[in-house]
């Protein structure tokens, strides 16, 4: 049975999600956010203390772009977009920009708006990264406008792109959208197995008494 480390609407949502798309059973073990200070024998489990970590079988990972593209690769391929595919380039790009570009301007928003004590915020960095983060959006707006998908039909790319839009959304960056991103997000939010990957880690977190609230 595969296993994963989750805390609620963290990027572990991105192998979540994935999985109820794919319909695989596996275990949700969800923990406290940050699991580095409350749940300190995860380290024993993932030495960082960050969330996603999954394990199948003999296999251990911790990056949820990567685990969103083993489970595809893996257990499904209508979820990606195969090598010899025109769209491959662009489907691997996605993926990794969804974590590698919008994701990382985010946390700095995250961490600095609500994470850290009062007097170490710094408005001027969730200003500048609020920003970063809205301009990078540019590239998929376009794209967008004239299609549902990343690559036309949904793959794990879409994943990896729909969980920074539903950071930004957490963050309050929703309202400033453009038209074709904003209607991209709603239709992600649609989808069944984002749905049902919500509702699962809602029961989980309710059956194993922890905090949904993660800001
Ligand atoms: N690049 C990794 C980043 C993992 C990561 O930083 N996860 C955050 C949750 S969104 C975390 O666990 N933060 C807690 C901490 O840094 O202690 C991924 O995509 O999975």
């Amino acid at each position: 049975m595969m296993t994963l480390y989750h805390c609620v609407d963290a990027r572990s949502f991105r192998p979540l999600w994935a999985l109820e798309e794919l319909e695989r059973p596996y275990t949700l073990k969800i923990l406290p956010f940050p699991p580095r200070v409350l749940a300190r024998e995860y380290l024993q489990i993932n030495p960082l203390g960050t969330v996603p970590a999954f394990c199948d079988g003999d296999t251990f990972m911790t990056e949820s772009a990567a685990i969103c593209e083993y489970l595809a690769a893996r257990y499904g391929d209508n979820l990606l977009v195969q090598p010899d595919d025109a769209l491959y380039g662009r489907y691997l790009n996605f993926l990794h920009f969804g974590e590698a570009t919008l994701t990382f301007p985010q946390t700095l928003v995250l961490r600095y708006s609500k994470l850290e004590l009062p007097q170490r915020r710094q408005p001027q960095v969730v200003e500048d990264y609020q920003r970063w983060f809205l301009a990078r959006l540019k590239t998929i707006s376009p794209l967008l406008a004239s299609q549902a998908y990343l690559c036309g039909r949904f793959t794990v790319a879409d994943i990896s792109v729909g969980f920074a839009l539903l950071l930004a959304n957490e963050l309050g960056l929703a309202r400033h959208f453009t038209d074709p991103v904003r209607a991209y997000w709603e239709r992600l939010q649609l989808r069944d197995g984002f749905r049902r990957a919500k509702q699962a880690q809602s029961k989980a977190a309710a059956e194993q008494g922890v905090s949904a609230l993660v800001f």
